[in-house]
C-alpha cells in the first residue's frame, strides 16, 4: 500500500515537472541535425551539442518539436560560445500558412554572437520571437531551428557555439498589463497600471514580487509605488491585480529630457530555479513641456527676425515658406507620444525624426 502511495506520488510530481517545462534538447541521449555530442562545455548533465564547422552545417535543428506550442510561455536555452566574433544567427520557430500566398510564414529573432562563455537565452513566445507575415499560430509549430545562413548572414570561420538545456517553459505564474491610466491633477502625472497576475499552478499560492529601475540613469523623473512584496494568496487558477503605478511632479519633469522613457522592470517571484521569473515592464515617457502661444520652442521675436530676413534675402524666403509649409501639413496631425514602447525596430529614428523636425521648427 505504501509503495502504491510514494509511486502515486513521485508520477503526480513528474506529471506536474513535465507541464511547467519539456525539453527540445538535453544532448544526454541524441541531438540535432547540424549538432554533435560534446563533453568540452557542458551546463547541464554530462553532454552539450556542439557547433562548428558552421560553413558545412549552416542551420542546426531538433529532428522532431511538438506541433502544439500554444500552452508554453517561453523557450528558453543556453549557448557557450568560444569567441564574440559577431557572427549573426537567426532562430526560426516555423509555422507556414499555405493560405497566405505572399511566402514564409515564421516567428524568428535575429542575434549576434558577442558574448564569451554561457548565456541563457530567455525568450517570450510572440515576445522576443515574433511573427513575419502570417504565421498560422503556436499551436502549429513545423520545425525550431537555429540559422548561419539567409538574411544576408554569413558562416564565419572561427564561430564555435555549444548548445544545452533548450525547453519550452510554461510559466507558472503569469503576468500582464490589463489597464493603464493616465491621470494629471495637482501637478503631479500619475500613470497607473492595472496588473492580473494569474495562479497557473495547481495549488493556492502567494507570490513574491521585485521591483528595479532599467537602463543606466542612476536618477529617475518616474517614482515607483504601490508595488506590494508579496501578492496575497491566489488560488489555482486564478487571478489578482496589483496597482503599481509611475508618478513624477511637473518640476521633475520640467528638469527631465522631453521624449525620452523610463522604465521599471516587476519580477513575480516563481521559487522554481529552473524557470526564469516572468517579469513585466512599466514604462513612461517625459512630455513635451506645456507652453504659451504658439506652442512652440520659437517665440514672437523669432518670428518676427525671421520674416526681417525673407524680406531681405531670397534663401530666406525660401527656407521661411519651406518652414511655414511644413508647418501647415503638421499642424493637421496630432502628435502623441507614446509611453509604450512600439514593435518597430527603428523607433529610435522616430524620436530623432521628431527631435530634428521641432529642432529645425525653432531655427
Ligand atoms: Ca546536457
Ligand atoms: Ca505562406
Amino acid at each position: 500500500m505504501r509503495f502504491v502511495f510514494v509511486f502515486a506520488t513521485l508520477l503526480a510530481t513528474q506529471l506536474f515537472a513535465a507541464d511547467d517545462t519539456l525539453s527540445l534538447g538535453d544532448f544526454e541521449t541524441w541531438t540535432w541535425e547540424g549538432l554533435e555530442k560534446s563533453t568540452e562545455q557542458v551546463k547541464q548533465g554530462t553532454h552539450s551539442g556542439k557547433w562548428a564547422n558552421l560553413k558545412q552545417s549552416p542551420t542546426i535543428k531538433p529532428k522532431r518539436v511538438p506541433e502544439d506550442w500554444s500552452s508554453y510561455d517561453r523557450l528558453t536555452f543556453w549557448m557557450y560560445s568560444e569567441k564574440a566574433n559577431g557572427q549573426s544567427l537567426t532562430l526560426v520557430c516555423n509555422s507556414e500558412n499555405k493560405a497566405d500566398k505572399e511566402g514564409w510564414d515564421y516567428y524568428f529573432l535575429h542575434f549576434r554572437v558577442d558574448w564569451e562563455g554561457w548565456k541563457l537565452f530567455n525568450l517570450r513566445l510572440g515576445g522576443d520571437i515574433v511573427g513575419t507575415r502570417k504565421p498560422v499560430g503556436w499551436h502549429k509549430i513545423d520545425y525550431l531551428s537555429i540559422n548561419a545562413g539567409g538574411w544576408q548572414h554569413h558562416p564565419l570561420a572561427d564561430t564555435v557555439l555549444y548548445v544545452d538545456d533548450v525547453k519550452l517553459v510554461r510559466d507558472p505564474v503569469r503576468v500582464r498589463v490589463t489597464d493603464r491610466e493616465v491621470v494629471q491633477e495637482d501637478g503631479l502625472r500619475r500613470i497607473i497600471y492595472s496588473l492580473e497576475i494569474e495562479n497557473r499552478s495547481g495549488e493556492a499560492l502567494s507570490f513574491g514580487l521585485e521591483s528595479r529601475s532599467r537602463g543606466e540613469a542612476d536618477e529617475h523623473v518616474y517614482t515607483l509605488g504601490g508595488v506590494l512584496r508579496k501578492t496575497p494568496e491566489i488560488a489555482a487558477g486564478e487571478t489578482a491585480t496589483i496597482r503599481p503605478e509611475l508618478s513624477a511632479s511637473a518640476k521633475r519633469l520640467a528638469a527631465g529630457e522631453p521624449l525620452t522613457r523610463e522604465e521599471f522592470v516587476i519580477t513575480v517571484k516563481t521559487g522554481n530555479p529552473d524557470i526564469p521569473d516572468p517579469e513585466v515592464i512599466l514604462g513612461a515617457a517625459i512630455p513635451l513641456p506645456e507652453r504659451e502661444h504658439p506652442l512652440l520652442f520659437a517665440t514672437a521675436d523669432t518670428f518676427a527676425q525671421a520674416k526681417a530676413r525673407a524680406e531681405k534675402y531670397p534663401w530666406a524666403k525660401k527656407t521661411l515658406d519651406g518652414i511655414i509649409s511644413s508647418a501647415d501639413s503638421a499642424a493637421a496631425l496630432t502628435v502623441d507620444i507614446p509611453d509604450e514602447v512600439g514593435q518597430w525596430s527603428q523607433r529610435q529614428a522616430c524620436v530623432q525624426g521628431l527631435r530634428r523636425g521641432v529642432h529645425r521648427l525653432a531655427v
